[in-house]
């Protein structure tokens, strides 16, 4: 749990020695995945909510090189400001952004990295990355994927965008032994919508239960996390005939141009919000406090049973 590049708040350090329930949050979805002011607004109101629900949240960026777990309500607001400018860390960016003493938003891939670090098992957000559409010939995936095959967290979120070719993705995801698991559903989640044309692997109803099989897998040493897909709450979630044009439309207009790999995802959800306005926003911010909740209550279950496995004295 101590690491020399590794700042823990020491409000999560004393939990964590508790083996108390902590959320991990990450810090790209702030400055690159909503516009200001509603990213710092929403960042906030999510740890509050975790709290609410029992857990104690944790949200991680590197700031001036150090690995934070746990923010300042100062580095929040500074994420949130500097927006798309701030660097945007995934695995293959942090040992020069800890090199050179810079500030970045870390990714859900190197957010799970850190957390992994800390002993965090849990961690929240909106929409993982995936399989770019059209990958056969941009080989766009995110790093996402990789880190979920290797590093032991379970990662809450509504789905995946439709930005991604959700086939593709759930295709990568089952090579490298990633499952995906549906909270209260069989079909995947597509973050703005409930449902969308393909199946999770395994549908689970409960937090405990999907505690459960995380505590069963590290338990046997199958390294790697867990997509837990947590449907948009039926009250925000948008309807396929408004947002399925709204994300035709931006991918056009990104293949008219020419992008760096890692703009790509950043601009989609950009032009998505703008193209949409204040609705998606809305059901994104909706749906990301939904997860939280969620990932409370499966950070809580899971303390109790690895609490209870350990021996006595
Ligand atoms: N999808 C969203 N919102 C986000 C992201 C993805 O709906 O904020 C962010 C996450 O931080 C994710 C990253 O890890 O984009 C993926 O970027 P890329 O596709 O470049 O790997
Ligand atoms: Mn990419």
């Amino acid at each position: 749990m101590t690491h020399p590049y590794l700042d823990i708040h020491p409000d999560i350090a004393a939990v964590l020695q508790a083996s108390s329930p902590v959320v991990a949050l990450e810090s790209t979805i702030i400055s690159h995945g909503m516009p200001y002011p509603q990213n710092v607004a929403t960042a906030l109101r999510v740890e509050a909510e975790v709290r609410q629900h029992g857990a104690t949240p944790a949200t991680i960026a590197i700031i001036r090189g150090r690995l934070k777990v746990g923010l300042s309500r100062e580095d929040i607001e500074y994420l949130g400001q500097t927006g798309r400018d701030v660097v945007k860390v995934s695995r293959r960016d942090i040992p020069f952004t800890v090199a050179q003493a810079a500030t970045g938003a870390t990714t859900v891939a190197s957010t799970m990295i850190i957390a992994a670090m800390a002993g965090i098992r849990v961690f929240a957000t909106g929409g993982i990355g995936g399989v770019h559409r059209g990958a056969e010939r941009s080989f766009d995936i995110s790093a996402d994927l990789q880190e979920l095959a290797i590093t032991p967290v379970a990662v809450v979120c509504a789905g995946a965008k439709s930005i991604l070719d959700l086939g593709l993705t759930l295709e990568y995801l089952e090579t490298h032994g990633v499952p995906v698991v549906g909270y209260q559903t069989a079909t995947l989640p597509a973050f703005f919508t409930r449902d969308s044309d393909f199946k999770v692997d395994y549908r689970l109803d409960s937090a405990q239960a999907i505690a459960q099989v995380m505590h069963a897998k590290w338990a046997m040493d199958l390294h790697g996390g867990m997509v837990v897909a947590n449907p948009i709450p039926e009250a925000y979630a948008m309807q396929r005939s408004v947002i399925d044009p709204a994300i035709a439309q931006a991918l056009r207009e990104a293949d008219a141009q020419p992008m760096d790999g890692k703009e790509l995802t950043p601009f989609l959800l950009a032009r998505v919000n703008e193209i949409t306005g204040g609705h998606s926003l809305a059901a994104n911010i909706e749906l990301v406090l939904n997860n939280a909740r969620l990932a409370a209550a499966i950070a809580c279950a899971y303390q109790g049973l690895t609490r209870s496995a350990q021996p006595a004295g």
